[in-house]
């Protein structure tokens, strides 16, 4: 077998993190099928008002979705894009491989298809986006992501970055849609965006570059990439965090 990378090697040092951003009680419910439809009618009727009734006939509780209906993903990967925007230009620059960009590339495409889902999952749902306001978890999170688009940041830091956000969602959704799973049908669509195996294997293409600049990289420039995967566990923790509500 092929030698552990040390991507791998930094997974297995922060195992219980990985494992708390992977595998959060908010997907756990989503793959059990418990995620709870008790205050599903209170939440319609109540807190918020909705132009229009959803058109999904769900039987998942919209207080725990609304995080995501109500935009807060929508804002993330609208904060997103300018970070992979980054990327790409010193993928083309920096990288001294052609297909880097390339990898790249396809992960703004699927961000340009991410945004035409949730503004039509938005409309289904009767949330406007133009009134999303970004929770606390969401605004630090971006501010993270400014931080790396400095020209001080390496290359290598940036591409563990970058496989380590993209990853987490991979196996958060890939998980709901493994054998056993009883996830219901009206979140299938979303598992599928992150959980299909297009996006796994785009997710490796991530990994193999950012395992082949930290192969090269400064010992300096390691310790900054570890703890960059680090910080980026905390803000997919705290993100599916607000899943429970408040901020
Ligand atoms: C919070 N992390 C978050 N949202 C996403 N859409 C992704 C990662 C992957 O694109």
């Amino acid at each position: 077998s092929e030698k552990k990378g040390v991507i791998d090697t930094w997974i297995d040092k922060h195992r219980s993190l990985y494992a708390a951003a992977t595998r959060h009680d908010f997907v756990a419910s989503i793959r059990d099928g418990s995620v709870d439809l008790s205050s599903f009618k209170t939440w319609l009727v109540g807190t918020v008002e909705l132009p229009m009734k959803p058109k999904i006939n769900h039987s998942v509780s919209l207080k725990r979705l609304r995080f995501w209906w109500q935009g807060q993903d929508y804002l993330f990967v609208r904060g997103f894009v300018p970070f992979v925007a980054n990327v790409l230009i010193r993928a083309g620059k920096e990288s001294g491989e052609t297909s880097d960009m390339e990898v790249v590339l396809g992960g703004l495409a699927s961000l340009n298809d991410e945004i035409e889902w949730f503004k039509n999952e938005g409309s289904k749902w009767g949330v406007d986006f133009s009134t999303v306001v970004a929770q606390k978890a969401n605004q630090e999170y971006s501010r993270f992501l400014e931080a790396l688009m400095s020209s001080e940041v390496e290359y290598s830091v940036v591409m563990t970055a970058f496989w380590a956000i993209e990853a987490v969602y991979q196996e958060s959704f890939a998980h709901c849609l493994g054998d056993g799973n009883k996830t219901p049908a009206e979140l299938i669509g979303a598992c599928n965006r992150w959980g299909n195996d297009g996006f796994r294997q785009y997710c490796l293409s991530v990994k193999n570059i950012a395992e082949r600049c930290l192969e090269n990289a400064s010992r300096d420039a390691l310790v900054e990439a570890e703890n960059v995967l680090v910080r980026v566990l905390e803000h997919e923790v705290a993100f599916w965090e607000m899943s429970r509500g408040g901020q």
